[in-house]
């Protein structure tokens, strides 16, 4: 393990005693916002962690654990408007490391997805943005290369991050469970687009080397995927011990136990920041039809061809998105999902 943490001569130590606000984040983006706040004495905080009735954030300061103040919680028009982990938010300290909350800067990007459990039953039909995390730079898709790899969750995910703002990497884990790692890479980097696709096994952290080339200090990574492919293994790898959580995989069905249960930020020891999350159970897509732009770009360049502007690439004649699937360019099952991501998304703007 100590071999891992042995800087290359590019690699940038961050002090963890003398943090400064850059190397959580701040930037003049989030600056030129806080103008207003820094006259009334508040502190500006990123928030690494949130509880049921309050937040832990990082301030200049330290650590505190912090509030809403009540008129932000009046003043909020929806969920989206109140903070998250990620955000950068104006703390009014107070004594023993407390403080409250007084307003949210806003982000740079985040993700939202459909609230699940809200579409059926009573209330069913409603529609519900749920804002998962923010200020996001880049983030890992972590699949796993046992019975949880599947190329049309990657799709979902992608399409996720495609309409977030965020730039987005797949890694493959898991690789010694897989008979044929490069056939998997192949496949998935013949859906994954301009995004770089990996496969590595967290279990050996000095096998996450490669991930220093995406690390940058104040740059925000988030680690995104089902429960138990090993997104708290890859972060303890880079952190270089073990503080969070791992838990295992039940054989009878194949999937994690949601060990991890809340999203939060880790400072690196060697730069950057990364997020860890609890693994998803469902996906609903939360996004513009256009998202589909940035995840799809082979069916949005074939359908260019197509005969009528506005194909729907189902039945019209002259469609050159179903003639490459018929000369087998484009494989049926992603076209499948295309559709479906569509008609999720199409449907989800209806009802907004
Ligand atoms: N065989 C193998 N197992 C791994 C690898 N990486 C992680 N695991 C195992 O996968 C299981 C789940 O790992 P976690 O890191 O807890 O997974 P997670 O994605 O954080 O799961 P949640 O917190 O539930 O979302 C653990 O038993 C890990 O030891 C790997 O490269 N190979
Ligand atoms: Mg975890
Ligand atoms: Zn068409």
């Amino acid at each position: 393990m100590a071999a891992f943490f042995i800087a290359s001569p590019t690699r940038i130590s961050v002090n963890l005693t003398a943090m400064n606000l850059q190397d959580w984040g701040w930037s003049p983006f989030f600056a030129d916002q806080f103008d207003a706040w820094q006259r009334h004495g508040y502190l500006p905080a990123r928030v690494i962690r949130g509880e049921k009735n309050y937040f832990r954030v990082w301030t200049e300061k330290g650590e505190l654990t912090v509030r809403f103040a009540g008129k932000m919680r009046h003043r909020a028009g929806g969920r989206g408007d109140l903070p998250v982990v990620g955000d950068w938010v104006a703390v009014e300290p107070q004594p023993d490391e407390r403080g409250q909350i007084h307003a949210l800067l806003e982000r740079k990007s985040s993700f939202a997805r459909n609230l699940p459990g809200r579409r059926k039953g009573k209330g069913g039909g409603r529609v519900e943005q749920q804002v998962i995390a923010a200020n996001v730079d880049l983030v890992l898709i972590v699949c796993g290369l046992d019975r949880d790899y599947n190329l049309r969750r990657i799709e979902r995910y992608l399409t996720l991050v495609g309409g977030s703002g965020a730039e987005a990497v797949v890694l493959l884990n898991k690789a010694d469970l897989c008979d044929d790692p490069e056939k998997c890479l192949a496949e998935v980097r013949e859906i994954a687009g301009d995004s770089p696709v990996h496969s590595c096994m967290a279990k050996q952290p000095e096998q996450l080397n490669f991930l220093f080339d995406y690390l940058q200090p104040g740059r925000t990574l988030a680690l995104l995927g089902s429960s138990g492919v090993g997104k708290s293994t890859i972060l303890n790898g880079l952190l270089g011990e073990e503080r969070q959580k791992i838990g295992e995989v039940s054989d009878a069905v194949g999937k994690g136990r949601h060990t991890t249960t809340h999203r939060e930020l880790f400072l690196l020891p060697e730069g950057g920041i990364l997020m860890d999350n609890p693994g998803m159970r469902e996906l609903h897509l939360w996004g513009e039809e256009e998202d589909l732009a940035e995840s799809f770009t082979d069916i949005e360049e074939l359908a260019t061809g197509c005969k009528f502007s506005d194909c729907a690439h189902k039945t019209e004649p002259g469609c050159t998105v179903r003639a490459a699937v018929d000369d087998g360019r484009l494989s049926a099952s992603r076209l499948k999902n295309y559709h479906k991501l569509k008609d999720e998304l199409a449907n989800l703007q209806r009802r907004r």
